[in-house]
């Protein structure tokens, strides 16, 4: 929770700080901090306590940590504040805009006085916008676009962020008197890459006692409705908590209802309905006779199919392959038996090689490579094919020392405008392991980039594609590919695509992990550690597997190490 909020600060100062036309090496600076932190896999407040230096953390200088220190001791920070008094907040949500940066927004708000969506949408449909200096019809039709689908988008919370603020909440919905159960349902429960908001259910013997109770939670920031069986509140971080209480007969049918999705709830009902049977959130009904409703299982009993997992209920064909009985074994976090990309003191990691192979170990597993940038990647201090000779040695010294924990030799190798890759093929051929990915570069157009991926892929010694699309969650769009043509050319080539379980990336995304599935393309899920805590980051990347149908089969890093090897064996 420390973390997240951390977080969210940095990330607003930049904001602030970019449209009141700050420094770019400042507001930088303080989004990389923001990363640092989001990836960090530790808790701030007990590093602090356990009297640790903060400034060791990568991007977190003596400024910054001290900023760390004063959210941690306070709960805000002075410097927000100060901004939040000169910059309209409201400012801030303009920067969603595609087509709007900071110096426009700026422009808008000293010369029209724009401050929010509405304004903003207001002042281009009357065509007020183009009679600016520097912007122009065309500026202006971009700007309405854009509006109207930054409004839909809202603000969606990654889902690793809701997961915090779900413990604790329901930890503390828990010391409610009387209550009996308590699940979180919607888009959280079936483990959306986003949350746009909570749906918590709940059941007690007085619902409105447990309501009185929720609503004196201290995170909330204003209490948007109370009533006996729903509440609806806004936490501090500005996310939105559905809270209903259902009788415990409901419960089943409720849980159903409020899980989703809601394409899923409709196409569910359409059967029952051509059975003479009526579902909703109250239960299973035939003439206005309950007919059960209590267990979710019941609800898919009534329609004769199998329990669905709740990540697969978005109506992508998951009712058809109940019916048939092909609903996919989902894999699981037990299926693991190694990470295929992670990041040393070699280049931009926190740890040795050694404390990632003790750590891995100490997970259970049988097998890791060490992946570290190459050269191309300076800011790193990614590896040149000398460095990368050293490393080998090291590596080989560990393993020595680390016994039972395989350490595949590797390298994420950047691919350069043209698809030819940063090291020399002589040195990738030492290799047990070759990553490729895209660090620059990310707007060329759909075909040339297609190419440059494609063009890696023929190199004959690199195995998987790294975060194939680029995407950061909620910050940066993925760059434009056709997923399909580099699927089919990495299948043919023996190769294989990365599922990254950095929660701000979980790349490739449902979607495109179903079409994987579909066409037989096997998977690396990977956390792309840069420190020892994140390894921990696989269940993100299970999460997102599961909902993309993958099974223990579609994926590499469930092979024992032997059967591993010779799938990296092009
Ligand atoms: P979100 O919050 O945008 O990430 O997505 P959800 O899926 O959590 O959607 P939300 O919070 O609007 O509603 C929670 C669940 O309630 C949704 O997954 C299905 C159910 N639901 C909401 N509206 C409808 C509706 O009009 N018809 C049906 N059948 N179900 C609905
Ligand atoms: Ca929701
Ligand atoms: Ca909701």
């Amino acid at each position: 929770m420390v973390n997240q909020q951390i977080v969210q600060i940095f990330n607003r100062i930049a904001d602030l700080l970019e449209i009141s036309g700050e420094n770019p090496f400042r507001v930088r600076a303080y989004r990389n901090a923001a990363r640092t932190i989001e990836s960090l896999g530790r808790n701030l407040e007990e590093m602090l306590k356990n009297g640790e230096d903060l400034t060791s953390l990568p991007g977190i200088g003596r400024d910054l940590a001290d900023k760390i220190r004063e959210i941690v001791e306070t709960g805000s920070l002075g410097k927000l504040v100060d901004l939040e008094s000169r910059v309209p907040p409201a400012l801030v949500e303009l920067l969603k805009v595609e087509g709007l940066g900071p110096k426009r927004i700026k422009v808008l708000h000293e010369q029209l006085g724009i401050t929010s969506l509405e304004e903003l949408q207001e002042a281009a449909a009357q065509g007020k916008i183009r009679k600016l200096p520097g912007f122009g019809r065309k500026t202006e039709e971009l700007i309405l676009k854009g509006v109207v689908l930054a409004k839909k988008e809202g603000r969606r919370f990654r889902w690793s962020v809701a997961e915090s603020y779900v413990e604790e909440l329901l930890k503390y919905i828990k010391k409610a008197p009387g209550l009996e159960k308590v699940q979180a349902a919607g888009s959280f429960r079936r483990k959306r890459d986003t949350v746009g908001d909570l749906d918590i259910l709940v059941t007690a013997g007085n619902p409105g006692v447990v309501i009185e109770h929720f609503v004196r939670f201290q995170g909330i920031k204003n209490v948007i409705s109370q009533g006996q069986t729903r509440s609806t509140v806004i936490l501090q971080s500005d996310l939105q908590v559905d809270l209903r209480a259902v009788d415990v007969e409901c419960y089943g049918s409720a849980l159903h209802y409020f899980t989703g999705s809601k394409a899923h709830n409709i196409a569910i009902r359409a059967i029952a309905q051509k059975a003479g049977l009526k579902i909703n959130e109250y239960g299973i009904f035939r003439d206005n006779k309950r007919m059960g409703g209590r267990e979710e299982q019941d609800i898919f009993q009534a329609v004769g199919l199998p329990f669905i997992e709740p990540e697969l209920r978005e109506n992508r064909g998951e009712i058809e392959a109940a019916r048939a009985g092909r609903l996919p074994g989902l894999i699981t976090l037990q299926d693991i038996r190694g990470d295929l990309h992670m990041h040393t003191t070699w280049s931009d990691g926190k740890y040795t090689v050694e404390a990632m192979a003790r750590t891995a170990a100490a997970m259970g597993y049988e097998y890791i490579a060490i992946t570290d940038h190459s050269k191309r990647m300076s800011i790193t201090r990614g590896l040149d094919e000398q460095r990368l000779m050293e490393q080998a040695e090291e590596i080989e010294r560990v393993r020595e020392d680390v016994k039972g924990m395989a350490i595949l030799k590797g390298i994420e190798v950047d691919i350069l405008e043209d698809g030819s890759l940063d090291l020399t093929d002589q040195a990738l051929s030492t290799l047990d392991i070759v990553i490729a990915a895209i660090h620059s570069k990310f707007r060329l157009s759909r075909e040339k980039q297609t190419r440059r991926i494609l063009k890696a892929l023929d190199n004959p010694y690199v195995n998987i594609i790294a975060h194939p699309t680029g995407r950061l969650i909620g910050e940066r769009e993925g760059y434009q590919v056709d997923m399909e043509r580099i699927m089919e050319h990495a299948r043919e080539n023996g190769c294989f695509l990365e599922l990254n379980a950095q929660p701000a990336r979980l790349d490739l995304n449902d979607l495109n992990l179903k079409l994987a599935h579909d066409n037989g393309l096997k998977v690396a899920i990977s956390t792309d550690s840069h420190n020892s805590d994140s390894l921990l980051f696989m269940r993100y990347g299970i999460n997102q597997a599961r909902r993309g149908w993958i099974e223990p089969r579609d994926v590499i890093n469930t092979r024992p190490l032997d059967k591993l090897l010779k799938l990296l064996k092009r």
